[in-house]
């Protein structure tokens, strides 16, 4: 399994055509085409995986498709807070461009991402693709900014951050990492502390959702999308809600230390990595899939144990200096498009979203 990081934007603007081309029985060629997985984690530390050096969370999953692939170390987020990160990944263009800029969207936010503007799905839709986002979405969670109306075909998740409150974002638990220790210590506070809503499409299905079940059921989705699209090129849209606080694991994952809460949240996904590199593995789907692995903004450092590490970086959330981890391709076999990387490889060239457009 080779792996690549950031180059994700730049093969999908470069190296695919702008329009998909229809064959003479006026079917677009979907033949041959590279599906992509892109899995978007929230407010994870540059230092918080086994391949970036960390000596405490163990990520052998992400491990193994770094060191099949490339790591791309100076790949730098356009904002180091959620909605313009995500705004930038998915379009390509600088957050200002964007006008979402100004922090991140709210429960009582009344604007979105605009539906004018072409994401990574729409151009890829265009493409024959079959499109998925399922996690946390925070581009908007009105009809018209969810993702069925920026190119996606189906969505699962949660529209804004897990730690936001339908419909006024009142009533919520402190931030602080002493009310994050009672809240590990209590998983069922998550279905009586918060009221983070869950959707299908645009309609909201489980208020409030139960945290702890979540990455497992967007890892489920996701598995069961591939399956469904496995004869056919896909884009698959993994933004999971968590490492950002409030931290929940399923309960048969949950180590009752909370001061090991971040570590085991991050082992959880890891291990929902391993589901899904495992689906494209038995699918065999590995030698034609981009795998990129990233995360949003960087680790939320006031949440002490509750939050990631920067590593050798300097800062983390909420500051300029953040910068974000890199990405991943599945598969062995050598493939025409130029961006991807030779197995085992560190990438250190600086990328940003908006400059790989
Ligand atoms: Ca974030």
């Amino acid at each position: 399994m080779k792996t690549f990081l950031t180059a994700l934007t730049a093969i999908l603007y470069i190296c695919l055509p702008s329009q998909a081309q229809p064959d003479s029985q006026g079917t677009k060629d979907t033949k041959n085409k590279p599906n992509f997985v892109i899995i978007f984690t929230d407010d994870q530390g540059y230092g918080d995986l086994g391949c970036f050096g960390s000596k405490t969370v163990r990520t052998p999953h992400l491990d193994r498709l770094a060191a099949e692939g490339c790591k791309f170390t100076s790949f730098v987020s356009a904002s180091s807070v959620c909605t313009p990160s995500r705004a930038a990944l998915l379009t390509g263009c600088y957050p200002k461009r964007l006008s979402m800029a100004k922090g991140v969207l709210f429960p009582t936010s009344t604007t979105g991402l605009n539906p004018a503007e072409h994401t990574i799905a729409d151009h890829l839709k265009q493409q024959g693709y079959a499109t998925a986002c399922f996690g946390k979405w925070h581009l908007g969670h009105h009809p018209e900014t969810l993702p069925r109306a920026h190119g996606f075909d189906v969505y699962f998740g949660i529209p804004y951050s897990n730690d936001m409150n339908h419909p006024d974002n009142e009533g919520r638990p402190q931030s602080t990492p002493e009310v994050m220790d009672l809240l590990w210590n209590n998983p069922a506070s998550t279905l009586t502390k918060w009221k983070t809503p869950l959707m299908e499409n645009e309609s909201i299905v489980e208020l409030p959702v139960d945290q702890r079940t979540i990455t497992r059921r967007c890892t489920d989705r996701g598995i069961a999308f591939i399956k469904e699209n496995r004869k056919r090129p896909f884009f698959l849209y993994l933004p999971y809600s968590m490492p950002h606080i409030p931290l929940y694991v399923p309960d048969d994952m949950r180590d009752p230390d909370p001061k090991r809460a971040y570590i085991n949240t991050i082992e959880h996904l890891d291990k929902e990595m391993g589901r899904i590199f495992d689906t494209l593995r038995e699918l065999e789907l590995a030698d034609n899939t981009y795998v990129i692995f990233t995360t949003d903004n960087g680790p939320w450092l006031k949440f002490a144990h509750h939050g990631g590490s920067a590593g050798p970086l300097r800062d983390g959330k909420m500051s300029t200096d953040v910068l974000v981890l890199a990405a991943a391709r599945t598969g062995t076999t050598p493939r025409p498009w130029k961006c991807c990387c030779p197995s085992n490889t560190v990438n250190p060239n600086p990328f940003t979203l908006p400059v790989m457009s």
